[in-house]
C-alpha cells in the first residue's frame, strides 16, 4: 500500500467539485462564500494539479525501474506562458472544470484570467524549449528540463509618452500553485579560489578546486503534461540560496549587516533574467546563472537519477544534453571536472565520456550574438574550468594539426581561445558535441558555410539541421478552439498529435461551406481580440479590416522599421493627394514587441511606432481605413489570442538573418498568410504552401551577401527613389513629433546612412509585395482558400515533428515505456 500512488479524484463534475472545494477550504483555508478570485484560481490549480500526481508519480516510478535514456535538455529560459489551461487540456479536464465552476457560481473565464504566465525567457528560444518539453512528454520520451527559476522573468512593458518603461515583473507574488520546491534535494555549487596540484594515493597528479564561496541550488519542480497520454515530465528549475557557510559567516563575522548582504549575493544569482537577447555582454551575474543552473543539473542527475554505483563510463547510454544555445556549454568542462577530479577518469576516458554526452543547437548567426567569455573573467569565477578548457583546446588543436599539417592559420582561426577575446563558447560547444544544429534548412547551411566552415570542413558529419517547431496544443488547439473545433468536425481529432493530418483539409479549399466556416472563425477571432485589447489597452480595432500582424522582438534585423516605412508611405501618399483615402484597403496593423533595456536603436524604434501611431490614428484624412495598434506587453498570453485573428503574418528580417522564427508557424498554422522573405523558416513554409499563397519579397540571402561585398550605399536608394525619399522626410518634418524636427534622427539617420540591414534596399519590393497583398485581399473567397491551404499544409512545423527528427539524428534514440 504504501508504494501504491495515489489515485486521481474522480473524472466527473461531481468528483472535481469535491476536490476544488476541498482544495479551496484545506490549502487557501476559506470557504466558497469569503473566497477571492486569487483564492479560487489557487484552488482550481491545486485541483487539476491532483489529477496530474497520479500520473506524475508513475512516470517517475517507471523511468526508476526502467532506466531509460533520458534527455537533459539544457536551457537557461523556458517561455512557457500559462500552465493552468494546458493542464486542463492534457486531462480532458476543461469541460467537468468549467460546468463544476459554474455549480459554484463561478466563471471559469475569470480564473484564467487571474493566472500570472512565467514569463522566463525572452522570445524565440525560450518559448522553443517550451513546445520541445510538450511535444516529448505527448511523446512519451523521458526528458528532464533543467534551467533557472528566475524570481523576475522578463520586464513588464509599459509605455510614458510612447516609450518604453520597464516594470519588474512580480510572477511569483501571488503564489506559485505549479510549483514543488524540494530544499531537501539542495545541491551546493562553488565559485571561485584556486587550484592545487598534488600527488594522489596511486601516485599519480590530480589536481585540487579550493573554492571561495558557494551558493545552494534549491530545485523547484514543474509538471510537464503530455497530452491525454498518461505521461507527466518534470522541469526542474533551480533557485539559489545561501549555504550554511554563508549563515556561519553571520555569526561569525559579527557585522551583521554585511552579512546578510552575502546572503543577498547568494541570491542574486537567480533574481532576474537577462532581458537581452542578442549582443551578450560579458557581465559575471551571467556566467554566474549559467554555470550555477548547468552544475546543479549535473550534479543532480549523477546523484540522484543513477543507481548508487552507476559506472559513470556508461554515461552517454543514459542521457543527452542537448544545450539549447552556448548559454548552458560551460557543462562540457564541468562533467570533466567531475569525472577527472572526482571520479579518478583519465583524460581521454573523460573526453569520450563527455564527448558523447552532449549535443549543441546553434540559434543564431549575427556574430555579435556569438557568446565570447574573457579568460580573466572566466578564470577568476572557474579557476579549474578555465585549466580544463585551455587543455581540451590544446588537445583539439592537436587533432586540426593531424588533419591540416602545416596550416598554422587554420589551427589559430578554429582556437577555442581566441587570444584577446576568450573563450568562444559555441567552438567549445562544437567542439564537444556529438552533433551540431541549425534550427531551419536556411540556418543550418549558413551556419555550415559562414559561422563555422573550419569545423564542417573537418567533422562534416557532426553538422545536421532540425527544423522548429511549435506545439499544436496550445497554438492551435488552445489558442483557436473554433477552428479546433471545425477540424475535429471535418477530420476527427487525430490532428492534435499528427499535425501532418491537417493534409486531410486540403480539399475543404473549394468547398464553400467550409470557406464560408472558416471565415466566420476568423471574424469571431478578430472580435476576441478587439475586445481584450479595449479591455486590457484601451485600443479600438475596427471591423473589417485586414489585420496585419507584426509582433516578436524588436530588432533592426527583424526590421520593424521597413513595416512603419510601408505604413509611413502610404499615410504620406494620402497626405500629398497621391492617392484617395478611399484607394487605402481598410488595414490595422499589430505590433507587439519589447525592446532590450540597454538597446537604444530597439527603444528609438518603439517610440517612433507609437508616435506615429498617435497620428495616423487620430488623422480623419484616412477615413478610418488604416489603424495601428501597438498593445504594451507582447507575451505568450496575448499571442495566443492575437495569432488566431490575424490575415496577415509580417515575417519581413534581412535574408539570412532570422535563424528560423517560430511565430512563422504560428500564423501559418492558423491561416494567416504570410509577406516575408526568403529568410528562416520562411523558405519552407513557402516551399510548402506554394508561391501562390505566400507574399515573397527582397532580396536573397546570396543577393544580401554580394550588395553587402559591393559596399552598401543607403543614401543612394533615398535619393533615387522619390517615395521612399517622401516617406522618410515626412517623419523627419515633425508631423509626428509636434513639429520637433530632429526627435527621431537616430532612427532615420541611421536609416539613410547606415541601415545595416538594408530596409532601404529592399523597401521597394516590400511595397509592391504589400500591394498584392491588397489585391488578394479584396477577392474574399479566393483569400480564404488561400489561407486554409496554409493551415492544411503547414502541419510539418509541429514541434512533434522536430522532436522526432532530434530523436532520429540526434539523439538515437526511440520513444520508450
Ligand atoms: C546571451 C548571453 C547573455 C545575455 C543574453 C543572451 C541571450 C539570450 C537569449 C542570447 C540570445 C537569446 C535568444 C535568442 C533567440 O531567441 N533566438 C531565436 O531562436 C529561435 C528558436 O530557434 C529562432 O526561431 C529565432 O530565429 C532566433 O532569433
Amino acid at each position: 500500500l504504501a508504494t501504491a500512488p495515489v489515485g486521481a479524484p474522480p473524472h466527473s463534475v461531481d468528483g472535481f467539485v469535491k476536490e476544488f472545494l476541498h482544495e479551496l477550504n484545506t490549502n487557501q483555508g476559506v470557504p466558497l462564500s469569503m473566497s477571492s478570485v486569487n483564492d479560487q484560481y489557487m484552488a482550481l490549480a491545486s485541483t487539476v494539479r491532483n489529477y496530474l500526481m497520479a500520473r506524475w508519480l508513475e512516470t517517475n516510478r517507471k523511468v526508476h525501474e526502467n532506466k531509460p535514456k533520458t534527455i537533459g535538455y539544457l536551457s537557461a529560459e523556458y517561455l512557457l506562458g500559462r500552465q493552468l489551461g494546458n493542464a486542463l487540456l492534457a486531462t480532458d479536464l476543461s469541460d467537468i472544470a468549467e460546468k463544476g465552476l459554474a455549480l459554484c457560481g463561478i466563471d471559469i473565464a475569470t480564473l484564467r484570467a487571474q493566472e500570472v504566465e512565467p514569463g522566463l525567457g525572452n522570445g524565440g528560444l525560450g518559448r522553443l524549449a517550451a513546445c520541445f518539453i510538450d511535444s516529448l512528454a505527448t511523446m512519451d520520451v523521458p526528458c528532464v528540463g533543467y534551467g533557472i527559476r528566475y524570481e523576475y522573468g522578463i520586464f513588464r512593458q509599459t509605455f510614458v509618452d510612447g516609450r518604453q518603461v520597464e516594470q519588474p515583473d512580480t510572477w511569483l507574488s501571488l503564489g506559485s500553485p505549479w510549483e514543488f520546491p524540494h530544499p531537501e534535494a539542495s545541491v551546493q555549487v562553488d565559485f571561485g579560489g584556486h587550484t592545487e596540484r598534488y600527488i594522489g594515493e596511486d601516485g599519480r597528479e590530480r589536481v585540487r578546486w579550493v573554492p571561495a564561496w558557494n551558493v545552494l541550488g534549491v530545485p523547484y519542480n514543474y509538471m510537464v503534461p503530455g497530452y491525454l497520454n498518461g505521461r507527466v515530465n518534470t522541469l526542474r528549475l533551480w533557485s539559489a540560496q545561501a549555504t550554511k557557510a554563508f549563515d556561519l559567516q553571520i555569526f561569525n563575522s559579527g557585522d551583521y549587516a554585511q552579512a546578510v548582504r552575502a546572503q543577498t549575493f547568494a541570491e542574486n544569482i537567480s533574481k532576474v533574467l537577462y532581458p537581452e537577447d542578442s549582443t551578450p555582454q560579458g557581465k559575471e551575474l551571467r556566467l554566474q546563472q549559467q554555470y550555477f543552473f548547468v552544475a546543479c543539473s549535473l550534479r543532480d542527475f549523477i546523484d540522484h537519477s543513477l543507481e548508487d554505483g552507476f559506472d559513470l563510463h556508461n554515461l552517454p547510454e543514459r542521457i543527452t544534453f542537448q544545450l539549447n544555445d552556448t548559454h548552458p556549454v560551460i557543462a562540457v568542462p564541468e562533467l570533466m571536472r567531475i569525472l577527472i577530479d572526482e571520479y579518478d577518469f583519465e583524460w581521454d576516458e573523460a573526453w569520450d565520456v563527455t564527448s558523447r554526452c552532449f549535443a549543441y543547437t546553434c540559434h543564431t548567426l549575427l556574430p555579435e550574438a556569438l557568446e565570447v567569455w574573457p579568460t580573466d573573467l572566466l578564470g577568476r569565477l572557474l579557476p579549474r574550468h578555465l585549466e580544463l578548457i585551455y587543455q581540451i583546446n590544446d588537445h583539439f588543436l592537436a587533432e586540426v594539426r593531424e588533419a591540416f599539417p602545416g596550416d598554422d592559420l587554420r589551427a589559430h582561426h578554429m582556437s577555442i581561445i581566441s587570444h584577446g577575446q576568450g573563450v568562444r563558447m559555441a567552438f567549445l560547444a562544437t567542439v564537444a558535441g556529438t552533433k551540431v544544429n541549425g534550427v531551419a534548412e536556411l540556418h543550418s547551411q549558413l551556419l555550415r558555410d559562414k559561422v563555422l566552415p573550419d569545423f564542417s570542413a573537418l567533422w562534416p558529419e557532426k553538422f545536421t539541421n532540425v527544423t522548429n517547431g511549435v506545439t499544436p496544443r496550445r497554438f492551435v488547439r488552445l489558442s483557436n478552439p473554433k477552428l479546433s473545433e471545425l477540424i475535429n468536425d471535418t477530420i476527427g481529432n487525430g490532428w492534435v498529435t499528427d499535425l501532418e493530418r491537417l493534409k486531410e483539409l486540403e480539399p475543404y479549399a473549394d468547398d464553400p461551406e467550409f470557406r464560408a466556416q472558416f471565415a466566420e472563425i476568423k471574424a469571431w477571432n478578430k472580435h476576441r481580440i478587439a475586445d481584450l485589447l479595449r479591455a486590457r489597452d484601451g485600443i479600438d480595432l475596427p471591423d473589417g479590416h485586414l489585420v496585419d500582424v507584426m509582433v516578436k522582438r524588436l530588432h533592426e534585423y527583424k526590421r520593424q522599421s521597413l513595416k512603419l516605412l510601408h505604413i509611413v508611405s502610404l499615410y504620406e501618399q494620402v497626405l500629398s493627394g497621391k492617392i484617395a483615402a478611399s484607394e487605402v484597403m481598410p488595414r490595422t496593423v499589430v505590433f507587439g514587441s519589447k525592446a532590450a533595456p540597454g538597446y537604444a536603436m530597439a527603444k528609438e524604434t518603439i517610440h517612433l511606432i507609437n508616435k506615429v501611431a498617435a497620428t495616423i490614428n487620430a488623422d480623419p484624412i484616412l477615413e478610418g481605413r488604416l489603424k495601428i495598434a501597438f498593445p504594451a506587453n507582447y507575451n505568450v498570453t496575448l499571442a495566443e489570442k492575437l495569432i488566431p485573428a490575424a490575415d496577415l503574418s509580417e515575417q519581413i528580417s534581412l535574408a539570412g538573418m532570422e535563424a528560423s522564427g517560430t511565430g512563422n508557424m504560428k500564423f501559418a498554422l492558423n491561416g494567416a498568410l504570410t509577406i516575408g522573405t526568403d529568410d528562416g523558416a520562411n523558405v519552407e513554409i513557402r516551399k510548402l504552401v506554394g508561391d501562390k499563397h505566400f507574399f515573397l519579397f527582397g532580396m536573397s540571402e546570396p543577393e544580401v551577401a554580394e550588395l553587402g561585398a559591393q559596399g552598401y550605399n543607403p543614401h543612394s536608394y533615398y535619393d533615387a527613389n522619390p517615395q521612399l525619399k517622401a516617406t522618410l522626410d515626412l517623419i523627419s518634418s515633425g508631423v509626428f513629433s509636434n513639429g520637433d524636427r530632429h526627435l527621431f534622427d537616430m532612427v532615420v539617420e541611421n536609416l539613410k546612412n547606415q541601415d545595416r540591414f538594408m530596409a532601404l534596399a529592399d523597401f521597394d519590393s516590400y511595397v509592391a509585395a504589400q500591394a498584392k497583398v491588397e489585391e488578394r485581399y479584396a477577392d474574399q473567397d479566393s483569400w480564404m482558400r488561400s489561407a486554409i491551404l496554409n493551415m492544411a499544409r503547414t502541419g510539418y512545423f509541429s514541434s512533434d515533428r522536430s522532436m522526432r527528427d532530434y530523436l532520429q539524428r540526434i539523439w538515437h534514440t526511440t520513444p520508450m515505456l
